[in-house]
């Protein structure tokens, strides 16, 4: 059988031999792909349920079967090995079937996630030159339909666009699973590319993440080994299933890896959540902090509806101590916090760690051979228990982004390491305490909004002479994003730049929440924008009176209703 054909080696970074082979050897990667992973399961235990969807139950083998004549479907499609293939579905079970679809075939899924617009589906469109795009018809109200359109029109490479539900003029859903025997090209080998996650990112343009089968399975098999997974397990997907969180930290992928099940939640607002939660006893699921805090609040009054759950996981953000501590009073279960980040490193606290780790830490590294540094400005190691930024290397952490080189060198050490930009204390349990940020990045409640792309949105508009994006601190999603503009033009409004922003197709999670109007920026002795002192003169006007700020201050929206958030 020949293997299936590579792309261009700059695609993806790979690991150097020596850390691939110390890697293979130590049992973390073990040449099984997602696809044998799932036949064996079938194989295993065809009749168990695999995933639950509204009044839907597809068994293990249902999974399978569907996996399979997808794949045959997309074949038929003319999508083939190294094909990226963007997908953009809600919390559904054909999410699971389109991914293990594709991974069959040797084709990349880019995992966008439902949020995402015209400029983040066109730039994954166009950067991987994607041949096809998976939606829903609708989904919370918005028309997928019209985004494809325009996608499609500007993204030379799109040939199909896949739609469940009613497809209009494009490729419906179920047509994927009907039509001529097709033959399937080899089965993917474990070391090649498996999909691209999205990064939260700090420059530009949002950076894709080239995933093997060796890696992410063995985050995933290890992830549910120290979750405690096992056939009895039940996972409540809540937050959007594309995202590395929910989809591997167990999530979803260590669910059916232990012979779980999995429950697609639609959305997490409490009354779809805790519903699910009774009606499948679910055991496990995994929550941003400010949805954290929702639930605490519902839960006052419909605790018996979480009867079942054992293990609350919270990560994406900082989780408060405040959050952190009510978690096992007020819901009746057990609090994980988990520190990951799509390019790979997770920590987790432990069922044996001791109550003021679980509460007051973000956990330790998944595995014995994740490396881990903690650096001050030059690189060098800071001494043990003092802040710096966290370095990374190991097993299932990527080595470069796709097709990005000039940004490699510089988020990587030459050694190899991953520059987190996140800076940490690590305690002398091994376990890390998240301290605060240097990456250029605003994180919203666990939505990453990185400032720089945001910022060159707005230097588009012809009346902005400058902007800068920055956090701001806010108590239900720990922090907003405040632009900060000098104009051409004085009179130019808030509103309108919003407007200016969404018209560009950016997601609604990264419009600026307030804009101030200045005259001119601070700048650091080096003569780069003080995001420094602009952080600071936001959080000490909010403080001093958030009502009543200056004339030139406008907050932009309203605050959203809690579950406007979508990771
Ligand atoms: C997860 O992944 P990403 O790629 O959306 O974001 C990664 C970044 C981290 O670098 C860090 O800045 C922040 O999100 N973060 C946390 C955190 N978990 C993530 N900051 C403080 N405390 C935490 N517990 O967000 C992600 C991926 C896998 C599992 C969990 C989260």
């Amino acid at each position: 059988m020949s293997p299936v054909p590579r792309r261009a080696p700059a695609d993806f970074t790979p690991w150097p031999e020596h850390d691939a082979r110390r890697y293979r050897e130590a049992g973390c990667w073990t040449g099984e792909s997602f696809t044998a992973m799932l036949r064996e399961r079938v194989q295993r235990h065809p009749d168990r349920t695999a995933v639950v969807c509204g009044t839907r139950r597809w068994s293990y083998a249902r999974l399978g079967e569907r996996a399979e004549r997808l794949a045959a479907g997309f074949a038929r499609l003319g999508i083939v090995a190294g094909d990226a293939v963007v997908l953009q579905l809600p919390n559904v079970a054909e999410f699971l079937a389109v991914c293990f679809a594709l991974f069959r075939l040797g084709a990349w899924p880019v995992f966008a996630q439902p949020a995402h617009r015209r400029a983040e589906i066109g730039h994954f469109c166009r950067h991987t030159g994607a041949k096809a795009y998976v939606i829903a018809d609708l989904d919370g109200g918005f028309d997928h339909r019209e985004l494809a359109r325009q996608v499609q029109a500007e993204s030379p490479s799109l040939q199909h666009v896949v739609v469940l539900g009613e497809a209009a003029e494009f490729v419906p859903f179920e047509s994927l699973y009907e039509g001529p025997a097709v033959a399937l090209p080899p089965e993917p080998q474990a070391d090649q590319v498996a999909f691209l996650q999205l990064s939260g990112g700090s420059t530009g343009l949002p950076k894709l993440i080239p995933r093997t089968h060796d890696d992410y399975l063995y985050s995933v098999r290890a992830s549910a080994e120290i979750c405690g997974l096992d056939a009895g397990t039940v996972y409540l997907c809540a937050l959007p299933a594309a995202h590395n969180f929910p989809m591997s930290s167990p999530g979803t992928l260590g669910t059916l890896y232990a012979g779980g099940q999995v429950v697609m939640c639609p959305k997490p607002a409490p009354d779809v959540a805790f519903a699910l939660i009774a009606e499948h006893r679910v055991t496990l699921t995994a929550l941003v902090p400010p949805l954290a805090l929702v639930w605490l609040e519902a839960a006052r009054s419909r605790r018996p509806a979480l009867a079942s759950l054992r293990m609350l996981q919270i990560g994406g953000a900082k989780c408060g101590d405040e959050v952190a501590r009510r978690v096992q009073p007020e819901l009746g279960c057990r609090l994980q916090q988990v520190f990951g980040m799509a390019e790979g490193l997770v920590n987790y606290t432990r069922d044996e760690d001791p109550p003021e780790l679980v509460l007051g830490s973000q956990g330790r590294p998944i595995s014995p051979l994740d490396e881990i540094l903690v650096v001050d400005e030059e690189d060098r190691e800071v001494a043990p228990g003092e802040v710096g930024q966290l370095l990374t290397r190991g097993p299932y952490t990527i080595r470069g982004y796709y097709q990005a080189d000039e940004h490699n060198a510089r988020a990587f050490t030459s050694d190899g390491y991953y520059r987190t930009g996140d800076l940490v204390r690590r305690l002398p349990s091994g376990h890390l305490v998240v301290e605060g940020r240097v990456k250029d990045q605003i994180n919203r409640g666990g939505e990453k909004v990185a400032a720089e792309e945001v910022e060159n949105h707005l230097l588009a508009h012809p009346a902005v002479f400058d902007a800068a994006l920055v956090a701001m601190p806010d108590p239900y999603l720990g922090e907003r994003s405040c632009a900060f503009v000098i104009t051409r033009d004085s009179t130019l409004k808030a509103s309108a730049l919003g407007d200016f922003l969404r018209a560009r197709g950016l997601a609604a999670y990264k419009l600026p929440d307030r804009y101030e109007f200045v005259e001119r920026f601070p700048h650091t002795a080096v003569g780069k924008v003080n995001k420094r002192a602009l952080r600071e003169r936001i959080a000490q006007r909010l403080g001093a009176a958030p009502a009543a700020a200056g004339a030139d201050a406008v907050p932009a929206r309203d605050l959203p209703t809690p579950l406007d958030l979508s990771l």
